[in-house]
């Protein structure tokens, strides 16, 4: 691959919006394989790690935050052409969400492309969404599979408060639920009492398709 993906690490750590943007469109001319596609996915995703540390530590503020937010959005919008392959057979139905209290969406929305190209229906019911209103959405399409995202500490708690919710409804049993987002471990996949964790969309792919084998 031509792509230095430490230089788009740290392009995209620096906010040089239009470093990122041309490498990317250099890449996608290219006509790269889904898997470099990916490599460069987890780069950028690395770079907003860069930029996460440089606000805890005060020398970014909630702005730049707000700026690596649509700059990680126009990135990914570039990579779309090149992220997957755009399956026509539908695989399977996801309910996809936010949890409550949490408006973080860019991982989210990455989990959402890849998963709807390779074939899943996604029912993305948005962001900071209440436990409610993801049991409605649930018992609304009936899917295999609950995806939730969120990326603040907070989210774990209200991960498991929609599973609690689920397993009160008697839903739990019928589902498979994966969790994403930057503060998922094993630990708190346990805690939650989902089925499996990823902070890797790629990956959180792979393993909702091996739940429909
Ligand atoms: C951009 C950003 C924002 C943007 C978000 C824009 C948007 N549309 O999403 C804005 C400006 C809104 C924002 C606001 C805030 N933020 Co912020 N933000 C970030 C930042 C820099 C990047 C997040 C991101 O997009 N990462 C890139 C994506 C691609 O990674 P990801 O989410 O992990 O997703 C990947 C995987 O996890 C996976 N995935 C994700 N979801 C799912 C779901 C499923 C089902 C699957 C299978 C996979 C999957 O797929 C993705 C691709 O591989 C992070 C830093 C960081 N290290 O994450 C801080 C960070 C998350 N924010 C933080 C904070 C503190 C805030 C604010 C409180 C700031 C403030 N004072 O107002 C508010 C909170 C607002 C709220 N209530 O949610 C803290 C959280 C601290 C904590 N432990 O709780 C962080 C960690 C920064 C830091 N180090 O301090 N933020």
């Amino acid at each position: 691959m031509a792509m230095d993906l430490k230089v788009l690490t740290e392009a995209v750590g620096e906010l040089d919006e239009d470093k990122v943007l041309e490498m990317l469109e250099d890449f996608v001319a290219t006509n790269p394989t889904e898997e470099e596609a990916q490599k460069v996915v987890n780069a950028c995703q690395q770079g907003m790690a860069v930029v996460g540390d440089l606000f805890d530590k005060g020398e970014y503020f909630v702005g730049d935050l707000i700026f690596a937010g649509e700059l990680l959005s126009s990135a990914i919008e570039a990579l779309k052409p090149v992220i997957g392959s755009g399956s026509t057979e539908k695989v399977g139905t996801i309910v996809l969400g936010t949890v409550e209290g949490d408006l973080h969406d860019i991982g989210k929305n990455i989990f959402r492309s890849m998963a709807e190209a390779a074939g899943f229906e996604v029912y993305d019911i948005g962001i900071d969404q209440s436990v409610s209103a993801f049991i409605d959405k649930i018992k609304e399409v009936k899917p295999q599979i609950l995806g939730m995202s969120g990326v603040l500490t907070l989210a774990i708690d209200a991960m498991k408060n929609v599973v609690d919710g689920l397993q009160q409804e008697g839903l739990k049993n019928d589902l498979k639920i994966i969790i994403g987002g930057n503060p998922v471990t094993k630990e708190a996949c346990e805690h939650v009492g989902a089925d499996a964790f990823t902070t890797n969309a790629a990956e959180g792919v792979k393993i909702c398709q091996g739940w429909m084998c």
